[in-house]
């Protein structure tokens, strides 16, 4: 059974996982609407990586004999100044996504929730992968430089998001 503690934080961390998929569906969009299919299919699958995760949260919830509270989902912006702010903003996010999974960490080890913390690892580690994916996106992003969108949008196609 669940600590009402820990399901509370993770009810917050569906709310934020879900953000997350929107936010990256919001972002997705707008590079579509700008002709960067690359970059838009990199971050349709994001978004959809990040459903799963809430999915995952939600699963563990009931099964733990909680309740997974589906949440509403704040207004995600929709407009970037250009994709090397929007980038920034990813990783930025991934961070905070980041300090929340430590958060939920921290608290199953104060509340001795160890099949909790247990299966939050998976979340640290994907962590790790997310926030060093979006890096090497950027690193790439800096290389190629404002003048070779391009072929940056080409190669974004190739990468897959899991890695
Ligand atoms: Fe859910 O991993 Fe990114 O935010």
């Amino acid at each position: 059974m669940l600590k009402p503690k820990v399901e509370k934080i993770l009810n917050e961390q569906i709310q934020k996982e879900g953000y997350s998929s929107f936010l990256y569906l919001s972002m997705a969009s707008w590079s579509e609407s700008k002709g960067m299919a690359g970059v838009a299919q990199w971050l349709y699958a994001q978004a959809e990586e990040e459903k799963m995760h809430m999915l995952k949260i939600i699963d563990f919830i009931n099964e733990r004999g909680g309740k997974a509270i589906i949440p509403a989902i704040d207004k995600t912006p929709e407009d970037w100044k250009d994709i090397f702010v929007l980038f920034d903003e990813v990783l930025a996010h991934e961070k905070y996504i980041s300090e929340s999974i430590n958060d939920v960490v921290a608290l199953t080890v104060k509340e001795n929730d160890f099949a909790t913390q247990n299966w939050v690892q998976w979340f640290v580690t994907e962590q790790i992968e997310e926030e060093s994916s979006v890096q090497a996106i950027i690193d790439k992003l800096n290389l190629v430089g404002k003048n070779n969108l391009y072929v940056f949008d080409r190669d974004i196609m190739n990468l897959r998001t899991d890695v």
